[in-house]
């Protein structure tokens, strides 16, 4: 691909934008509604806009707490609190949307519950990940996940308690030094980046493959004394070989480096967190249906895909374990 995508004279190397790669996904599938298309329309809208505010975070003073913890126990952050009103309210009107699940909210939202036969679906999403880097101006995120409406669930929960195998499509936003989207429908995944002058996400990769090796593990080492044995055994062999150490402390950052360049993505048991950190619906399923789908492997434990966990509550979390197949497969050797 050409340094610029638009410098190219070549006509048959197509410009095309998100909008325009949805619309055409959409027409090659027979009997497809387009309501689909409409909500991750829903999600590029949010994006640009999440954007625009993270980028004035400093100027329009967006920065900091917002003085209230979310449901996790944590400190909401300003800008968690705008993202999250954004997404629902370009949510809330699309017609295709029954429920809305957030990080940030305890409860889901149920936007229509009609039972009529058409084709409804969820969206689960964590409206702005990593968001304590803010204040250092370090890459934060949006994760979303969309499961087909279980009409005959009871109530919304169980509506929403589907393993992560049963998604239709996920990706994430990476408000980084550009701002880039990274989507699976579920035959693959492509990358967008924002080009802000025109105010459109243009394709820049289409069919993404992880590397299938890097010497290169991302964990929060500070946590390392209590990691289960396996993960310390790991770390020793690892560093025994050279591998290289990187982690932001901002899961889309850190993940889309993985993706991109390879290597393997943790977030073990520890002391404080027995579970591990992270969401599985709002974070460990996305990213694992995102790093699948480019030919990666993701685990909660070894011979435990994160994509076939059975959610009991929608705010649990799991150990994630995610990256090149070869080096998921080596901390897999050592757990056991
Ligand atoms: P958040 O959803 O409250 O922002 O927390 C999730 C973040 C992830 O982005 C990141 O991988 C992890 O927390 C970092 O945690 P730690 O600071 O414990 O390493
Ligand atoms: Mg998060």
């Amino acid at each position: 691909m050409a340094a610029d995508p638009l410098l190219t004279l070549d006509h048959a190397s197509p410009i095309v934008t998100l909008q325009g790669h949805l619309l055409a996904k959409q027409a090659s599938i027979p009997g497809a509604t387009g309501t689909l298309s409409w909500i991750l329309s829903a999600l590029s809208i949010s994006a640009k806009i999440i954007a625009n505010k993270v980028r004035c975070a400093r100027l329009q003073d967006v920065l900091g707490e917002a003085g209230a913890d979310n449901v996790q126990g944590e400190q909401q952050q300003k800008l968690d609190v705008i993202s999250n009103n954004v997404l629902l309210r370009l949510l809330g009107q699309r017609e295709g949307v029954a429920i809305v699940a957030s990080e940030e909210n305890e409860e889901p939202v149920i936007i229509r519950d009609d039972p009529s036969g058409e084709r409804r679906y969820c969206v689960l999403f964590d409206p702005l990940d990593g968001s304590s880097n803010l204040d250092v101006c370090g890459g934060v995120g949006t994760i979303f996940s969309i499961l087909r409406h279980d009409r005959r669930a009871k109530d919304a929960p169980s509506s929403l308690l589907q393993p992560g195998r049963e998604q239709v499509a996920a990706g994430y936003v990476l408000y980084g030094s550009s701002t880039v989207f990274v989507l699976t429908v579920g035959d693959g995944v492509d990358m967008f980046v924002l080009d802000p002058a025109v105010g459109a996400f243009m394709l820049v990769e289409r069919g993404i493959r992880c590397p299938s090796a890097n010497k290169s593990y991302s964990v929060n080492e500070g946590n390392r004394r209590t990691f289960p044995e396996g993960y310390q055994s790991y770390l020793d062999w690892a560093q025994e070989r050279g591998y290289s150490s990187r982690y932001v402390g901002s899961m889309v950052a850190d993940v889309h480096r993985i993706l991109l360049k390879g290597g393997v993505f943790m977030y073990p048991p520890t002391k404080k967190a027995p579970d591990g950190k992270l969401r599985l619906m709002y974070e460990a399923n996305p990213m694992a249906m995102l790093i699948e789908q480019a030919g990666g492997a993701a685990l909660a434990a070894p011979g435990q895909r994160i994509l076939d966990v059975q959610p009991t509550d929608i705010h649990q979390r799991v150990p994630v374990i995610l990256g090149s197949r070869d080096e998921v497969a080596n901390v897999a050797a050592q757990l056991g």
